[in-house]
């Protein structure tokens, strides 16, 4: 016992992810008589979705701390971290559409649930009315929107409870503080769940391995070769031009800048984990101002995720290629828009990007079996996911102080302490 907790997680979910394909190669289709491990772990996933989108965005308005201040700051802030997310998930469907990573897998192979994919596909068929699309946005009723998952108007509940503890002030207070514990409390159930992830991961992997045989494997490279594309896009477009054009700062400087952020991020898969590092970062090396580094920056870490944005936009695409899913430019225009959503609700630790996709997934119809096919190789594009994400932040960051004149340019152009 003492050893197996010695090794870390993503050891753990690496060798599981191994062994899994050696299992499913010999055992065959009768591997999918273990699915139900992988379907287990997926439910306890299912479970977390809305406490942890409910208790961290909360919380992450809420420690905004001051209506005022949502004033020069904050919605420059706010306007950078939509416009980017949107233009990551139109990336990530736009590489997905192109390449089309699922088209050659048959999924009729995988013994799948028949009624999930008539659900789907019933969904399909429904047709909604815009109207009925706004109306469906309100909470009317907070208790049924949780029972139902339904992230869009759980969303605004959520905002809208934290523009009510900002506006109590004082008498907020009490609220606020079981917010941000509630919140804290989740991450660590949620780090419990995940160490159900080799158990998990090994189930799925050989179930898929077993079922659809090697070209799932190749299919499933060839999603980890687009998600690290997209990021590698997005740092250095999206991010670059964000710092050349609007902040008119020399790129270079801001990436040698970060630099160690980079590191961190990558190596734990967590912005949460990496948020004392880029609020050092983005201090020291860039010379942004402290309550600007530290507004933007802490609400970043919860809701400015432009790599999961990304990768949810590709996977939802994935999947629904996979499943036979035929997806309308409705559907784009509401993947962008929950993958938007679905990135500020994450919270900022390992694989909640995973936890996600349900959201999505449920909205377009694609089936959460999709989850499974991915969650093996989550953790190598979690990493790469979060650089993306912490990265943003930082950029959001320094840009939003060069406009404010809360920079101090002597200090990123001299940073060669990194
Ligand atoms: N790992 C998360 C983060 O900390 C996001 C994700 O899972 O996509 O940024």
């Amino acid at each position: 016992m003492k050893t197996w907790f010695a090794i870390p997680l993503w050891q753990r979910v690496i060798g599981a992810l191994i062994l899994g394909i050696i299992v499913g190669y010999f055992w065959g289709p009768g591997a999918a008589s273990i699915k139900i491990v992988g379907d287990i772990f997926i439910a306890f996933i299912k479970m977390l979705v809305v406490p942890l989108i409910f208790f961290s965005l909360v919380a992450g308005v809420a420690s905004i701390g001051d209506l005022r201040k949502l004033g020069s700051v904050g919605w420059r802030a706010l306007l950078l971290f939509v416009v980017t997310g949107q233009m990551a998930v139109w990336l990530g469907l736009g590489i997905g559409t192109l390449v089309q990573p699922g088209a050659g897998l048959d999924a009729s192979a995988m013994n799948l649930d028949a009624a999930a994919l008539e659900r789907a596909q019933a969904r399909q068929e429904d047709g909604v009315t815009v109207q009925q699309m706004i109306l469906e946005m309100v909470p009317s009723s907070p208790v049924q929107v949780m029972a139902d998952v339904n992230v869009l108007p759980l969303i605004i509940f959520s905002l809208l409870i934290g523009i009510g503890i900002l506006m109590a002030k004082e008498e907020g207070e009490p609220v606020l503080k079981i917010f941000e514990s509630g919140s804290v409390v989740m991450q660590k159930v949620t780090m419990v769940v995940m160490e159900l992830t080799p158990f998990g991961v090994f189930a799925l992997m050989a179930w898929v391995a077993g079922t659809l045989g090697v070209d799932a494997l190749q299919a499933l490279g060839i999603v980890v070769v687009l998600n690290y594309l997209g990021c590698f896009l997005i740092i250095g477009l999206i991010y670059g031009g964000m710092i050349k054009f609007i902040a008119k700062l020399p790129v270079i400087d801001f990436f040698r800048g970060i630099i160690d952020a980079m590191a961190v991020s990558y190596s734990t898969a967590s912005s949460n984990a990496t948020l004392p590092v880029t609020l050092r970062c983005a201090r020291r090396n860039l010379g942004v101002s402290n309550s600007v580094a530290s507004f933007v920056i802490s609400l970043g870490a919860t809701i400015n995720m432009n790599g999961t944005a990304m990768y949810l936009g590709l996977a939802t695409l994935f999947g629904a290629q996979v499943f036979g899913v035929d997806l309308s430019w409705g559907d784009y225009v509401l993947i962008s828009v929950l993958g938007t959503l679905g990135a500020i609700g994450a919270a900022g630790i390992p694989g909640s990007g995973l936890i996600m996709m349900v959201l999505v997934f449920g909205a377009v119809g694609v089936p959460l079996e999709t989850i499974a096919l991915v969650a093996g190789i989550d953790r190598i594009m979690d990493m790469m996911r979060t650089t993306t994400n912490v990265s943003g932040d930082a950029a959001v960051a320094v840009t939003v102080a060069a406009l404010t004149g809360e920079l101090d340019r002597a200090e990123l152009i001299s940073a060669d302490d990194v």
